[in-house]
């Protein structure tokens, strides 16, 4: 066995000697994996993991067959006015940003895979609420293909850095590299709407109440000027407030809110449509008949409008309040 194994590595493979349960065997697999040096002498070891690792993962999806149906941990049932799926490296900080927003139980500790399966929590914003998917994390030399294939479902993506880890730059350059390859992160949707662009996507930089995380932050920004960051801690509470809007505003969705003739002006119990969505859809929203019934639509939204007419094809803005008459 080559010497120069971390200790990180050597409490790995002890967990897995002491393991008992095939979840605790493969959760210590992956971190062997994550911590054993990547150079040519442990190439055969490095092969031997990943062989140990697939046949245990078949074992795995086998063992859950025969306990009745094969179900697939990462598809996460849509919850709310959107879904933010937290995804990173292990030790970025997904669980606590997770446990800080909503009310989750989520699994948080200074050791890796500490989170074993996703588990979601409502975040809170404004009026409504978002659900937020904190995922195990994301090892690059040995992905879990179901990770990519949910994710690409979601509304927002939301990429948790440890930014104090003078690494982080590169560790959002692969992740970017791996989530394009597995047609996660795209130019453009496909058919079915699948697919997170550019625009849906959030760089969280966690541990700002570390040196030397703004550093690092400032050449994330320089080196891959084209997504959006957040400047964070989970520890300090630094930024934590501004994730709802932002996770928001990211979505997609906008809301609207219905007056019933001759109620009152008020923004309650938002109907919540996509961006670029019609007065008539909104109608559809509402209820299904009301999309061809309705003979007038009254707006109050921005200052253009204060209870005039618009047309059915009037594109809706956040915050539109409409009498359908
Ligand atoms: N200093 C500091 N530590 C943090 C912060 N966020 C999380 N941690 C710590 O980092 C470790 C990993 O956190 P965890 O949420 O389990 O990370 P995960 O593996 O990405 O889910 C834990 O010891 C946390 O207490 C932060 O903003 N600042
Ligand atoms: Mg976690």
């Amino acid at each position: 066995m080559p010497a120069n194994l971390t200790p990180q590595y050597q409490e790995a493979e002890d967990a897995y000697k002491a393991a008992l349960t095939n979840d605790e065997r493969l959760a210590a697999l992956e971190d062997m994996l994550a911590y054993i040096p990547k150079h040519k002498g442990t190439e055969k070891m490095q092969a031997d993991i990943k062989k140990r690792l697939s046949k245990l993962r078949a074992e795995i999806i086998e063992e859950r067959g025969r306990k009745g149906g094969k179900v697939d941990p990462y598809r996460v049932q849509k919850e709310g006015a959107a879904q933010a799926f937290v995804i990173g490296p292990v030790n970025s900080g997904k669980s606590s940003i997770v446990g800080w927003l909503t009310n989750a139980k989520v699994a948080i500790a200074d050791y890796p895979f500490s989170t074993t399966v996703p588990v979601s929590g409502m975040m809170q914003y404004e009026d409504i609420k978002m659900q937020l998917v904190d995922t195990p994390p994301i090892i690059m030399e040995d992905p879990v293909s179901s990770l990519f294939s949910n994710a690409r479902l979601c509304d927002v993506l939301m990429i948790v850095l440890d930014a104090s880890d003078q690494s982080s730059v590169y560790v959002l350059d692969a992740l970017s590299e791996l989530l394009k390859s597995r047609k996660t992160l795209v130019d453009s949707t496909d058919a079915s709407g699948a697919g997170i662009t550019r625009g849906r996507l959030l760089v969280v930089a966690n541990k700002m109440d570390l040196e030397p995380s703004r550093e690092n932050l400032s050449t994330m920004r320089e080196l891959l000027p084209d997504y959006k960051y957040l400047a964070c801690s989970a520890l300090s509470g630094e930024g934590m407030p501004d994730i709802p809007a932002a996770v928001f505003e990211l979505s997609g969705i906008v809301r609207v809110y219905a007056k019933p003739p001759g109620g009152r002006l008020e923004r309650k119990d938002p109907f919540v449509v996509k961006r670029g969505a019609t007065v008539e859809d909104v109608a559809g929203v509402i209820h299904k008949q009301l999309q061809h019934s309705f003979k007038n639509a009254r707006l109050w939204g921005s200052s253009r409008y204060s209870g005039q007419s618009v047309p059915r094809d009037y594109l809706v803005s956040d915050g539109d309040i409409i009498e359908f008459s």
